[in-house]
């Protein structure tokens, strides 16, 4: 068993379809090649990742329920379209207390002005957009940073 501190990325809807979808707007990387870029950075900071998609406001919630800050230090999460919409999402990372931040790769204040309001952004420690897939690579360093600086 590793001790190592666990960090819980959390990928929302149509974020599987990375590579295929608008291109043009998110880019060519898929997310698997993301997910991969995140354990490679997570593992030259010495902390565990856990990556999780789902297209399911329920499964995303129900993923979250299982996050205790015993063993979960941080989540990056980016909620996609739920960002726009999801109270519900955003109950269920209110009562986790876990910390948080908000990724997404588009500049979301650059699009339509429906994208501009997130029922996340208030909670999150940070917001990241438009940095494309760097934008997870700076969550992890921010996170990793944040967790030893808790230990320190
Ligand atoms: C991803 C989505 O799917 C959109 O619904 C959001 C976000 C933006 C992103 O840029 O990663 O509006």
């Amino acid at each position: 068993m590793s001790l190592s501190p666990l960090i819980w990325v959390l990928h929302g809807p149509n974020l599987n379809q990375l590579g295929v979808r608008e291109p043009e707007i998110y880019g060519s990387t898929t997310l698997d090649q993301i997910n991969q870029m995140i354990a490679d950075r997570a593992k030259s900071l010495g902390v565990n990742i856990d990556c999780f998609q789902s297209n399911h406001e329920g499964a995303l919630i129900e993923r979250v329920h299982q996050a205790g800050p015993a063993s979960v230090k941080f989540i990056v999460i980016n909620p996609a379209g739920f960002t726009h919409t999801s109270v519900a999402l955003r109950d269920a990372l209110a009562s986790a207390a876990i910390p948080f931040v908000e990724v997404h790769l588009s500049n979301v204040h650059r699009r339509e002005p429906f994208r501009h309001h997130s029922y996340f952004s208030d909670l999150a420690e940070a917001v990241i957009c438009g940095l494309g897939p760097q934008g997870y690579s700076a969550a992890i360093e921010f996170a990793a940073q944040r967790i030893n600086n808790r230990r320190g």
